[in-house]
């Protein structure tokens, strides 16, 4: 009887044309604490989660284009950021393993740990904006952009923006003594901190593809995990 509902449930699936999905991007400065909101959950609900690909992005062929960008941002912003443009187009176009085994009458659900929106309205601004990414380097990456977005369907009902303080940001950065990061000042956190407040708070640089959920982030783990309990129906039932 359980094939025959999970039959059931595949064949709804198909006949209602119910292959949608409810797509959910996680956003915040870095150390904002989105793994922690992620592993969350990943652990209490039946939902598909996507971290960054930042393992890759320390070891692609045994080379770290991460630690280089960070030594040297004009010479190896460029490679960084394609790697990462290449790693976010991957993880938005993967198919979703738990389709048919999705809750009866809900679509299944993925949320994924930033996107190529961010890498590029966010990230890729910032290495510009500072004077750091020559600009027939910034203009290649938005040629790149422009083209996956135009010819490339990627999908969003939702962004869950946790919403930090630079200055928290810099605290659990220090703690989380990640190598590559020990080089980071305050001021590129404040940075990415204003990017992310323009894009989307004020929403007066860029295009904001979805909603906007924002979620302040500069409490203590328990008060995190209770505001991400508070959240849980408006967050994973976004496209109802
Ligand atoms: N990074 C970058 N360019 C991008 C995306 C990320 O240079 N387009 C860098 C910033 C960080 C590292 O990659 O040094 C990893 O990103 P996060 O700190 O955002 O990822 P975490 O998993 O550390 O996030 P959190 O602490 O919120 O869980």
């Amino acid at each position: 009887s359980r094939i025959h509902s999970s039959c059931a449930s595949l064949s709804k699936l198909v006949r209602n044309g119910e292959n949608k999905k409810s797509v959910i991007w996680l956003e915040g400065n870095i150390a904002s604490g989105k793994t922690t909101c992620l592993e969350y959950f990943g652990k209490t609900s039946d939902i598909d989660v996507l971290t960054e690909p930042v393992t890759k992005w320390r070891n692609v062929h045994g080379c770290n284009p991460l630690g280089l960008m960070y030594q040297d941002p004009t010479r190896w912003g460029l490679t960084l950021q394609t790697y990462v443009q290449l790693t976010m187009l991957d993880r938005h176009v993967s198919p979703m393993a738990c389709l048919i085994y999705s809750i009866e009458n809900t679509a299944p659900i993925r949320m994924l740990e930033r996107s190529i929106y961010s890498a590029k309205y966010i990230f890729v601004e910032n290495l510009y904006k500072s004077g750091k990414m020559p600009e027939v380097d910034f203009a290649v990456l938005s040629e790149w952009f422009e083209w996956i977005i135009k010819n490339i369907d990627i999908p969003v009902d939702l962004i869950v923006y946790l919403q930090t303080s630079p200055q928290t940001c810099y605290e659990r950065l220090k703690q989380r003594c990640r190598e590559e990061e020990k080089v980071i000042p305050m001021e590129y956190l404040e940075s990415i901190h204003n990017l992310y407040e323009d894009w989307l708070i004020h929403k007066k640089s860029f295009d904001v593809p979805a909603p906007v959920l924002v979620i302040p982030a500069d409490h203590d783990l328990k008060k995190m995990l209770h505001q991400y309990e508070e959240n849980r129906e408006r967050i994973l039932m976004s496209n109802c």
